[in-house]
């Protein structure tokens, strides 16, 4: 093979990460990639996992191929968080479930099933969205067109507009929601407006495929999964993704599912067939170990008990790095109210800065933000804050 193109493009997030790492200034501060660092700038490894990662250990399994669907007390385990162990769809057996490589996993079986499904679907996602969204879904074949989302004027939603989008939207459009930690702004749609959102969904024939990558960072495990619990009430049948990277801080190991929630089990086990062939053609099964863990995890009492804790440090500690980057923002004389920033929830802020701001952040003060303004607030520690507050007041 001779090949005569050029390079392809950086991930804008990951390329970020790799000037970071090369970047020599010692006091460089990494607000860029969406990871959870705890109050050391270390990343976490919590006690659940370890305790389950021991008990593995002290039971070492053999390494057969898995199920090409996973692991099945994961994909009930999944189900549970999603849904609810005793709600209906899970008790009537109506969702299909399937492990997949991280929610980018999740979310490309799911695309790939959609194209066969609905080959000429348009897919909207909201402006702006993951940078990922974009790609994966034009990636799987599709047209990817944007919702209004962010109101930089308001700093909050446009809530109008993207109602609007929606009930202009042709049917059998897939449009991607963030289920809770809208990834870039920090910015949610209130429950009344997930009520509106999911009615439109309804009347216009819309698909909706839900990407739920930070259940629990926001306001909690259960609440954070409300939306979804909006879509089953008004008898829709959807799509969600799940991700563990950041609530099991598994990053590497690749953990997330696919859900589809069908019209019945009958019909779920025939889209779980499909969903099977999609995996097949690609990686044949997932890998074991990360599934395992969180399998082991919540599927034990003590454990769960011990993750949802811990989970919960993750979450209050963001939270009061919020509060704390509002009063040092002003202890270190920026003079503009910073106080939306608090009115933001899970692990992004989207700041205000422009792109020249966050370059001069960068370059000269070695605090490292995307171009959009994006910060990751779950980076933020008691030792940088103060840091990071001088440089940003310094070229506001
Ligand atoms: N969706 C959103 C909105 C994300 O922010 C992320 C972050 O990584 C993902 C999906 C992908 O998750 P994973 O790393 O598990 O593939
Ligand atoms: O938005 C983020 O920073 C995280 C991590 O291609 C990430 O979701 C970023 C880019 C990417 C994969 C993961």
């Amino acid at each position: 093979m001779v090949y005569r193109r050029r390079n392809g493009p950086r991930d804008p997030i990951l390329g970020l990460n790799e000037q970071f790492n090369a970047d020599p200034n010692p006091a460089k501060v990494n607000l860029g990639v969406g990871v959870y660092f705890d109050d050391n700038g270390k990343l976490p490894l919590l006690a659940c996992v370890r305790a389950a990662e021991h008990a593995m250990m002290e039971a070492p399994t053999a390494r057969g191929y898995l199920p090409i669907d996973g692991i099945a007390a994961y994909d009930a385990a999944v189900k549970g968080l999603v849904f609810g162990a005793d709600s209906e769809p899970v008790k009537s057996g109506r969702v299909a479930t399937v492990q997949a490589i991280g929610g980018t996993g999740g979310l490309k079986v799911g695309a790939d099933f959609l194209k066969h499904l609905n080959p000429n679907a348009k897919v909207l996602i909201s402006d702006p969205s993951w940078e990922n969204h974009r790609a994966l879904f034009t990636n799987a074949g599709f047209l990817v067109e944007t919702y209004p989302y962010y109101d930089a004027a308001k700093r909050g939603v446009n809530f109008e507009g993207m109602l609007a989008a929606l009930n202009a939207a042709a049917a059998g459009t897939i449009v991607v929601l963030h289920a809770c930690c809208h990834n870039p702004t920090g910015y949610d749609i209130t429950a009344a407006q997930w009520d509106q959102v999911v009615a439109a969904v309804k009347a216009r024939g819309l698909t909706a495929f839900l990407d739920m990558a930070y259940q629990g960072f926001g306001h909690g495990i259960r609440e954070d999964g409300a939306a979804i619990g909006k879509f089953v009430a008004a008898g829709l049948s959807f799509f969600v993704s799940t991700s563990f990277s950041k609530s099991f801080s598994l990053y590497g190991e690749r953990v997330g599912a696919l859900s589809v929630l069908c019209e019945n089990k009958e019909e779920a086990d025939r889209v779980l067939s499909q969903l099977k062939i999609v995996i097949r053609t690609n990686y044949s099964n997932p890998p074991i170990h990360g599934g395992a863990v969180v399998a082991a995890v919540l599927g034990n009492p003590e454990l769960r008990a011990l993750w949802e804790k811990e989970l919960g440090e993750m979450r209050v500690r963001i939270k009061q790095m919020r509060n704390l980057l509002v009063e040092k923002l002003k202890a270190a004389g920026v003079k503009q109210d910073m106080s939306f920033i608090t009115s933001q929830i899970g692990m992004f802020s989207y700041s205000g800065l422009s792109k020249d701001q966050m370059v001069r952040l960068r370059n000269e003060f070695g605090v490292y933000g995307t171009d959009t303004g994006r910060m990751c607030v779950a980076a933020l520690n008691s030792k940088n804050i103060d840091y990071v507050c001088a440089s940003i007041a310094k070229v506001i």
